[in-house]
């Protein structure tokens, strides 16, 4: 019997937490956390330990696909990898050479392996390289950028040695990241206090010191008040305020109105418990993480509520500190040299976007783009057509909203392409699917995770793939060759291995011992002294001149929220911790622990359309309708009902999930068009339905 452990990442969300996998015979047999990696200690989640299932299920993509009725008609042809790639190469070259290598689409998911895809991207000439992250984290993202200058993933939340840690719309114990959840945990024994802002309530507001239910989109009008008392009573740290915070006159002024007292009508949080809070709060600066946010694609002020959240750490002194949120290190800070990036193997592309950011929009950071701008410009031609469309483990048509209206736009292209190891909506509706392996059955390029003790980690193989699918670097390396994309074309990943670590002084074989190889010895805090923001001061900007001049405010006065008809409500989401988005749901272990997703009504909101718990009901929302099971509970907000997201699949290959719950992004009607102009993203809970008892 042979038996060996393998080092690897985890593949069940994109937090890709270390892994190592034990192989009997050729077999996976076990999968647990990289008992090496700071943080993990041997631990994943519940999701991680389902990968086997993943693994072994044969109601996955087994073989390329291509197309061989109308699209999302479910007709398909098994074809070879060969033909696969050659067809969608073909298509590639004759979008190119009608239109332009600019109109090629990309998205995927971001992270650390993107580096691969953008290389992919600068080689057929396109700037469009997208991601998800429209309808996830761009809000507190160009937050950061509009206060700070650089990306909310430079500051780390150092949730371990803090002393007061706020969670406003962030669902720590169920949306997981295992590192976070055990930094948290420890803190908390260590005496770190916890205040949850939620609409409802979850496991994280059950292990919380301090709960507020607010009133669902007034989460700005809360951080307004708490701004106002740090500086009405003096309880910032004037200090840190004096040497860092640029334009403080403007901002107390802006805040003078935005008493406690006026934040209870709008929240429906009692003023007192406002104020004392946030003295409570400030007792324990520098130490304290508000946390920004991260799911933040939700209202079309979402941005101005992170943006309130970093200016208030500001306040707290708590940028830059330990047991705040200090500085990430990247290679060069801990004096290493970073990963060399495969996308240098080729010039980068000067055409201007089709999603418009870095001219339309000249606020947005061009790097990933807004993905529904770009299928604006599919719909629209302006400012140029956009024909072929590659989904790289992303699934659209289930993660940004309206699917009816999005298939109607992607009916436009020439070509439309998935990459992708589970059967999804947008596969479903692709000319072509090709199948990754999973993870267990793939390497990956080597990633870098910045951080205070930064480190490259790599994915290796567990084992062979199961069926006739392919590891990334194959798929993008074969289309590479078929398409004669000279540098691109890797004969294998050890060759990519090399080039990335070309000049880093680090050996492949140093990964051998634990997975990972670590850049520095020990946490790095960097100092402020000296320190610069990327901001046109250099310090930390209340008033950001970027802002102002696309014609938008810096300081954007509170505006209430819509509320909601008799018999309605705001349709509000999240996730829960036995599955990852859209992709589980089939999973055979997953899909047991949680088979459908239900409907969280207020008690007595339901109880006055004399629903009863369990009972199914209509959910509807101009002309989009389904049924699905209430949960009546006091622990929501009567202005909102909630559904894990992820839900409501139709696709007849997934036999475990089909017809099981509700997708909420269907009940979203013209939802592409709604967004925070300010920080681009989409704003998913300013949809109203409706709810019938049947
Ligand atoms: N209405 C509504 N929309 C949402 C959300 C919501 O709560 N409500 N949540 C939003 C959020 S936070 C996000 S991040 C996006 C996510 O949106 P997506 O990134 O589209 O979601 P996933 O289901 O994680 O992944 C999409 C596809 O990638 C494939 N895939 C291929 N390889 C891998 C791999 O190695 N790992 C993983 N994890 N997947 C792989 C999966 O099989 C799946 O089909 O959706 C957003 N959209
Ligand atoms: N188990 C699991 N873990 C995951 C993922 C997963 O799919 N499954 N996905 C990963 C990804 S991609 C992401 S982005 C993160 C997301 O991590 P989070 O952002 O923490 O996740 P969510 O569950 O979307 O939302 C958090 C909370 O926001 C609350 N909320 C909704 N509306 C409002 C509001 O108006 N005000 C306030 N204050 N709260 C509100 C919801 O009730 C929910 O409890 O999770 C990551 N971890
Ligand atoms: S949080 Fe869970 S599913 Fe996500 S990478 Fe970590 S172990 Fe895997
Ligand atoms: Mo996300």
């Amino acid at each position: 019997m042979s038996r060996n452990q393998v080092f690897s990442i985890c593949g069940m969300c994109t937090v890709r937490c270390p892994i190592q996998a034990e192989v009997v015979d050729g077999r996976c047999a076990s999968v647990q956390g990289n008992p090496y990696a700071a943080g993990i200690n041997g631990a994943i989640c519940a999701r991680g330990g389902a990968g086997l299932a993943l693994l072994n299920d044969d109601e996955r993509p087994r073989y390329p696909l291509i197309r061989a009725g109308g699209r999302g008609e479910g007709k398909w042809r098994r074809a070879s990898w060969d033909e696969a790639l050659d067809y969608v190469a073909e298509k590639l070259a004759s979008v190119s050479s009608s239109h332009g290598g600019k109109s090629i689409l990309f998205s995927d998911r971001g992270g650390p392996f993107r580096d691969l895809h953008q290389a992919f991207l600068r080689a057929l000439g396109s700037p469009n390289y997208c991601n998800h992250d429209v309808s996830c984290a761009r809000n507190v993202h160009h937050a950061a950028q509009s206060v700070f200058g650089f990306g909310r993933q430079d500051l780390v939340y150092d949730l371990k040695n803090a002393r007061h840690v706020v969670l406003q719309t962030r669902n720590i114990f169920e949306s997981i990241n295992v590192k976070e959840v055990n930094d948290l945990l420890e803190g908390m024994e260590n005496g770190c206090k916890l205040t949850v802002i939620d609409i409802r309530a979850t496991n994280t507001s059950a292990k919380a010191d301090r709960f507020f239910m607010v009133r669902p989109g007034s989460d700005y009008a809360f951080n307004l008040a708490a701004i106002h008392v740090l500086l009405e009573e003096g309880l910032y740290d004037s200090e840190f305020a004096a040497a860092w915070i640029q334009d403080l006159e403007e901002l107390r002024g802006f805040v003078a109105p935005y008493t406690p007292e006026w934040a209870e009508e709008e929240t429906g949080i009692p003023a007192a418990d406002i104020a004392s809070f946030t003295r409570a709060l400030a007792k324990a600066k520098p130490a304290v993480v508000w946390h920004p946010g991260w799911m933040t694609a939700r209202y079309t002020d979402s941005f101005h509520v992170c943006r309130s959240i970093y200016i208030i750490n500001a306040l707290l002194g708590a940028i830059g500190a330990k047991g705040g949120l200090p500085f990430s290190n990247k290679p060069g800070d801990v004096s290493r040299k970073g990963l060399r990036p495969l996308a240098g193997l080729f010039d980068a592309v000067k055409e201007k976007r089709a999603d418009g950011v870095g001219w339309r929009y000249p606020h947005f950071d061009s790097g990933p783009g807004l993905l529904h701008l770009a299928f604006k410009a599919i719909e629209t031609e302006d400012p140029y057509p956009v024909k072929a469309y590659i989904a790289y483990r992303h699934d659209p048509l289930m993660a940004m909203p309206d699917p009816e209206s999005q298939k109607r736009i992607l009916e436009k292209l020439d070509l439309l392409v998935s990459v992708t190891f589970s059967w999804s909506d947008t596969a479903w509706f692709s000319d072509v699917v090709l199948p990754l392996s999973t993870y267990l059955e793939r390497e990956s390029i080597i990633g870098c995770k910045n951080g205070l003790k930064p480190y490259f980690f790599v994915r290796k193989r567990a084992v062979a793939p199961i069926f006739d699918t392919k590891a990334d670097w194959e798929i993008i390396c074969g289309l590479a060759k078929k398409l004669k994309l000279d540098p691109l074309c890797f004969d294998s990943i050890e060759d990519i291995w090399r080039y990335q670590l070309d000049g880093t002084g680090v050996s492949i074989e140093d990964f051998d011992a634990t997975g990972m190889v670590q850049l520095s010895d020990a946490p790095l805090y960097r100092k402020r002294e000296g320190f610069q923001f990327n901001t046109p001061s250099g310090k930390i900007e209340i008033v950001s001149a970027k802002l102002e001049k696309a014609g938008l405010p810096s300081l954007k006065p509170y505006q209430r929220p819509v509320a909601p008809g008799a018999g309605s409500f705001r349709i509000t989401f999240g996730r829960c911790p036995v599955h990852t988005q859209g992709h589980t749901v089939n999973n055979p272990l997953l899909c047991e622990q949680m088979p459908e997703n239900v409907l969280w009504i207020n008690k007595a909101a339901g109880e006055k359309m004399r629903i009863a718990d369990g009972e199914e009901v209509e959910v509807s929302s101009t002309g989009r309708c389904a049924r699905i099971k209430a949960k009546l509970t006091e622990f929501i907000h009567p202005e909102a009902v909630f559904m894990v997201h992820g839900f409501g699949h139709t696709l007849p290959v997934e036999s475990r999930a089909f017809g099981k719950g509700v997708s909420d992004g269907c009940l979203m009607p013209g939802g592409l068009e709604i967004w925070d102009s300010s920080g681009g993203g989409i704003a998913m809970q300013e949809h109203f339905v409706k709810i019938r008892k049947l």
